[in-house]
């Protein structure tokens, strides 16, 4: 059943709950409700480093002296081509993400662009994806007259946390321009990254937010962080593989019907360990070398993955 009046204390009920029973509820909702497939996305760094932004965890912000170089904004031939080839490599779904802390006005030809490049992804036959910072509505329904599917806007974290890991922009800027892209017809991509530091309480609590949202966001991306050299969160607090399985475990319970994504951190897990993710409710994950600016997962493991993934749902 979708609910949408979760708690923190309702859903931090749920994922301290005795694995066993944690495990067979999850299962049954996703069975019930959830698309049984694992669908591919790749995701493209149209615009590298040099964010406004101060996000703790990202190798992309100019606040941190990190690895990355900042790469000016894509043409929009090298991301048709970069699509196609996701498309060849069997992803069906294309995420574009930019450094930016907002979406270039509409007046500036860098927004043309992107809608070049929305354009160029849709016409593929691909679902499309963008998670460039903050939009408006009226940018939304441009994107979306361009053929965006999806905005991914996450919220990372609880509203209590938020803060020590983000200082420039405030949790409901994040919820305002996921209400922007409601309003604008467009779908909402939203999760956010565990072992940051958070407590149980914090991850509930985020978890409860998205619940709360109506209609649900229709994916749901759990990252895990990816300790980057130079950001305050360098060293990467971590969080136990148990307490990560819950939480996938958890988010198909609160979001029966929303596709729950293995995003970044997943080339830690072993193939066995994503299996169990795959059974208690995540079903999509990146795919392709590269996230945006760290590795993932390379192509001839991913094909076994999903192959064992298949057969493990007929069963
Ligand atoms: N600039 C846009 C924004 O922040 O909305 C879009 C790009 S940003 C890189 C997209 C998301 O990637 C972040 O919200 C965060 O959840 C995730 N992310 C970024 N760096 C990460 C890291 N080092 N480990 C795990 N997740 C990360
Ligand atoms: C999301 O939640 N994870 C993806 C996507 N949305 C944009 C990005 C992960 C970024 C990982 C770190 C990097 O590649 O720099
Ligand atoms: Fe900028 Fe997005 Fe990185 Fe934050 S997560 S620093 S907004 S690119």
């Amino acid at each position: 059943m979708l609910k949408h009046d979760w708690t923190a204390d309702s859903v931090l009920a749920l994922l301290t709950s005795p694995w066993d029973e944690l495990k067979a509820h999850a299962i049954e909702v996703h069975r019930e409700y959830a698309d049984s497939d694992v669908q591919q996305c790749e995701l493209l760094s149209v615009k590298t480093g040099g964010c406004p932004e101060d996000c703790g965890y990202c190798s992309q912000s100019a606040h941190y002296k990190t690895p990355v170089r900042p790469e000016p904004l894509l043409s929009v031939e090298t991301v048709a081509e970069k699509a196609k080839a996701a498309k060849e490599r069997g992803a069906t779904r294309f995420c574009l993400g930019a450094a930016w802390r907002d979406i270039p006005a509409e007046n500036d030809p860098r927004f043309s662009r992107v809608l070049g490049m929305i354009k160029a992804v849709s016409s593929e036959g691909m679902e499309v994806c963008c998670t460039l910072g903050m939009a408006t509505e009226g940018q939304l329904v441009k994107m979306k007259e361009a053929g965006l599917t999806a905005y991914n806007h996450n919220l990372d974290t609880s509203r209590e946390f938020y803060p020590k890991i983000i200082s420039t922009r405030t949790y409901d800027e994040r919820l305002d321009t996921l209400k922007s892209a409601r309003k604008a017809g467009v779908q909402l991509c939203c999760g956010g990254i565990l072992g940051m530091g958070e407590t149980e309480r914090d991850r509930a609590d985020m978890l409860a937010t998205l619940g709360q949202m109506n209609p649900h966001p229709e994916s749901v991306p759990i990252n895990l962080l990816v300790p980057i050299d130079g950001t305050p969160l360098e060293e990467g607090q971590g969080v136990t593989f148990e307490k990560f399985l819950r939480t996938v475990a958890t988010a198909r319970i609160v979001m029966p019907k929303s596709r729950v994504r293995l995003s970044a951190g997943r080339n830690t897990l072993t193939a066995e360990q994503q299996l169990q993710c795959f059974e208690v409710g995540a079903n999509s994950i990146f795919v392709g070398e590269k996230l945006l600016t760290a590795d993932n997962v390379d192509l001839p493991d991913d094909r076994a993955l999903l192959a064992l993934a298949a057969e493990q749902a007929t069963r």
